[in-house]
């Protein structure tokens, strides 16, 4: 594998998640795998998970980490060719992308959507330039589209805790009061994809994500007709794909309450983080038994680290 832009890159992601639990049982087995080598982190959002996760597992590869927040401390930059960068943008990516690449052995990136401008968002105008541009392999740490490293921490999750072969999963849109992006959801849809599982997701009318993703998994719009078995809820909210951005309505029926667990075969609670108590989830379900978010966030730490593992081998 070169770059780890999305879970479809992953040659088998079966193999890949058992991979990753024999790697969480010895994490600094393959600690001289990354010796001498660096990973850049650049962010043009705000993290807790990917920074502190990504960091440490490069860290557990015996690799040097540099961490760049750019949203506030890098120069703005221009992605778009042949403009006359007379306004507010003073570095183009051309020279940004292959300048980093000369100090470092793998770029990671978060670039969140805009939400603004649903055609940059689509060709993910910061990653793509990226990967044209640099010379070193490139990571997916949150882009316009999709979030693979965050599937397959969850992907590495629901292995960890099935007790059915073949589990009922559903993706359940929950209200926020911001507009948040399609990323996670979608890498998660596509994950699911690659796996053998009755998935359903659900969501008010208007929340469809993009049908180019989706494909033909099954939606159901009763969210409690949806949750009937279910052995994983796993809540996101994101905002309407079609009216691009926007938050439609509060839709505060749609938070996942107890009684909504209750309709399922005893299922988990899985959720990305961070989370708003009390909007997307009530207190009751994320604090029982029956929520793993803390481990979910912990096998960031796993996904990170078998996805620069593979870099690393295939250098
Ligand atoms: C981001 C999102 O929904 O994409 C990051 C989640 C990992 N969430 C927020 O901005 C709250
Ligand atoms: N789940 C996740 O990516 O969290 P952060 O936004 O805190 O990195």
């Amino acid at each position: 594998m070169k770059n780890y832009t999305s879970i479809n890159e992953l040659d088998n992601l079966q193999e890949t998640v058992q991979e990753a639990i024999e790697l969480k049982k010895n994490e600094l087995h393959y600690k001289a795998l990354g010796e001498g080598k660096t990973i850049c982190l650049l962010f043009f959002n705000n993290s807790l998970r990917t920074r502190l996760s990504t960091q440490k597992a490069a860290q557990n590869l015996g690799m040097h980490t540099i961490v760049m927040n750019f949203g506030s401390e890098g120069w703005q930059l221009e992605f778009e060719d042949g403009v006359v960068m007379n306004q507010n943008k003073s570095e183009h990516v051309k020279e940004a992308a292959q300048v980093i690449s000369q100090y470092c052995d793998i770029v990671a990136i978060r670039a969140f959507a805009s939400l603004t401008d649903k055609e940059k968002d689509k060709a993910e105008i910061v990653l793509s330039n990226f990967k044209r541009y640099a010379s070193v392999p490139v990571v997916n740490m949150e882009s316009a589209t999709g979030h693979p490293l965050q599937a397959l921490a969850d992907a590495i999750t629901m292995e960890e805790y099935k007790t059915e072969h073949k589990p009922k999963v559903v993706l359940s849109w929950a209200p926020h009061p911001k507009a948040l992006p399609h990323a996670v959801a979608n890498s998660f849809v596509e994950m699911m994809q690659l796996q053998d599982a009755d998935f359903v997701i659900t969501h008010p009318v208007g929340y469809e994500l993009d049908t180019e993703i989706t494909k033909n998994s099954a939606i159901e719009y009763d969210q409690e007709k949806a949750f009937k078995e279910a052995d994983f809820i796993y809540v996101k909210n994101w905002s309407s794909y079609k009216n691009y951005g926007k938050v439609l309505n509060s839709n505060s029926d749609w938070m996942l309450t107890a009684d909504k667990m209750a309709l399922t075969n005893n299922a988990r609670f899985m959720h990305c983080l961070p989370v708003r108590r009390n909007v997307v989830v009530a207190d009751e379900v994320i604090d029982s038994e029956n929520s793993i978010v803390i481990e979910q966030a912990n096998n960031r730490t796993y996904s990170a680290q078998i996805v620069l593992k593979k870099i690393l081998e295939n250098y």
